[in-house]
């Protein structure tokens, strides 16, 4: 059982690394060759938090190729937390950090945690560390620096969010809470009615 349900959306540029960080995640193998995400894919975790709480993490992986924009956009609303790549050795996936946060400030509230992710630092880089986080720092983004190839930051990738969010609980209107779900469950549930005419009762 779990006491809240996160509704994580992962995005960015196309070939950041989004679909590799959620497989690693899951324990899946790393793959090298590039498959495209088709629309959104979804997968879950269950996530321990402090005070013996567990969290459902749900993800949802949101293609980066601009053809699919009008079907991932409808999963940037209502959600607990995002995650959002870029690659630190390809400029291109850089510049467009700016616009992916518009969109997703857009149509979440400033209070939604959103962390900063630059990935593929086992590569050779073109974008300092400095640079992204003055970019972070500018938005109120958290950053960190991950490879999925080597694993390295990738399970504190996922923490910083889950703490962040976590945290900032009670300012986030879209964290279910399942706990309030099964008291309102026993509250709302009808009294047994019994038949006055026809049986002992
Ligand atoms: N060198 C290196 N390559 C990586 C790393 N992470 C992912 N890749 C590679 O980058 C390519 C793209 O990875 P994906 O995870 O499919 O990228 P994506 O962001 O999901 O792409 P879309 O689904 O099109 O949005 C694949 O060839 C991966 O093997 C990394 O940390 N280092
Ligand atoms: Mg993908």
């Amino acid at each position: 059982m779990y006491n809240y349900i996160f509704k994580i959306c992962v995005f960015g540029d196309y070939n950041t690394g989004k679909t590799s960080f959620l497989n690693c995640l899951q324990e899946m193998d790393y793959v090298r060759t590039y498959e495209p995400t088709i629309g959104v894919e979804y997968s879950t975790k269950i996530f321990n938090l402090e005070d013996d709480k567990k969290a459902k993490v749900t993800f949802w992986d949101c293609a980066g190729q601009e053809r699919f924009m009008s079907i991932t956009e409808n999963f940037f609303r209502k959600v607990t937390g995002g995650m959002l790549f870029f690659d630190v050795s390809d400029r291109e996936s850089y510049n467009n950090v700016l616009k992916w946060i518009i969109k997703f400030r857009n149509l979440n509230s400033s209070d939604i945690p959103l962390v900063l992710i630059g990935n593929k630092i086992d590569k050779k880089r073109v974008i300092s560390k400095n640079d992204a986080l003055i970019l972070a720092t500018d938005f109120h983004l958290k950053y960190i620096e991950v490879s999925v190839k080597t694993k390295e930051n990738v399970l504190n990738a996922l923490n910083l969010l889950v703490d962040s969010i976590y945290e900032h609980k009670d300012e986030n209107p879209n964290i279910e809470n399942c706990d309030e779900d099964e008291t309102q469950l026993l509250l709302n549930h009808p009294k047994p009615r019994y038949c006055t005419n026809c049986c002992i009762f």
